[in-house]
């Protein structure tokens, strides 16, 4: 794997790859397809994974051939993210996924650089729930990017603010619309979950604990 040696920066999604808050934007958002007449099941969220809390609504509305005025299409995007606040206010570290933490605390060591490109708007508060904040240089989250995942904005922005070449960050995601992302950024991109699921990325593993310390080590330029 000495292919990999080249990388200098390690660029981190949030949801679905630090903590599983996935699991929480589903339920908020199961509530607002119900109000609209439908069930929004497990494998249709899968396409809601990554993409912006509007685009979210909007692939819904798709799904359930539904159509809302402006007044109560914004009342939703309210009332989807009161209810996710809820369901994250008792975030702690421990909910941090496990292997997560290690990995970080072994990338700062080595001096690899660190972002976020996430497309919440609550990642910081996230990270702060967490205590992971000071492990990341920089943090590109969704009030600081127009374009959402699959657009390489959001990763773009993170290697500019880090000063490194695109072709030398890894990104590491959760989501198709991520990996997407990631890959028309000329970046690295490491898919964690079940590999049937995904398309187009360079390398998956099913979570951070398969990625130990020796693998780590291949994939990144360690000082
Ligand atoms: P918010 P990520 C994404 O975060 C989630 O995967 C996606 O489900 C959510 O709709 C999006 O953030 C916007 O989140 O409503 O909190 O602004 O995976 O890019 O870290
Ligand atoms: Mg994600």
């Amino acid at each position: 794997m000495t292919k990999f040696k080249k990388h200098q920066c390690a660029l981190f999604d949030l949801d679905g790859v630090i903590v599983d808050t996935a699991k929480y934007h589903f339920l908020a958002w199961k509530k607002i397809a119900s109000q609209c007449g439908y069930d929004l099941t497990k494998e249709e969220n899968e396409q809601l994974k990554g993409v912006s809390r509007s685009d979210s609504l909007i692939r819904i509305l798709e799904m359930a051939g539904k159509r809302l005025d402006k007044t109560t299409f914004d009342t939703y995007l309210i009332q989807k993210n009161e209810d996710y606040l809820h369901l994250i206010q008792e975030l702690t570290p421990n909910d941090i996924l496990p292997g997560v933490k290690r990995a970080l605390e072994l990338l700062k060591v080595h001096k690899v650089k660190i972002g976020l490109g996430s497309a919440s708007k609550n990642a910081l508060l996230i990270l702060e729930k967490l205590e992971l904040t000071p492990f990341f240089e920089a943090i590109i989250d969704g009030n600081a990017v127009e374009k959402g995942k699959p657009h390489p904005e959001v990763f773009l922005k993170g290697s500019d603010a880090l000063k490194v070449d695109p072709a030398a960050c890894v990104v590491f995601e959760d989501s198709q619309a991520g990996i997407d992302a990631a890959k028309a950024g000329g970046m690295t991109a490491i898919a964690l979950g079940d590999e049937n699921v995904f398309q187009h990325m360079d390398y998956c593993y099913s979570d951070f604990e398969c990625l130990d310390d020796a693998i780590l080590q291949d994939i990144f330029y360690f000082i």
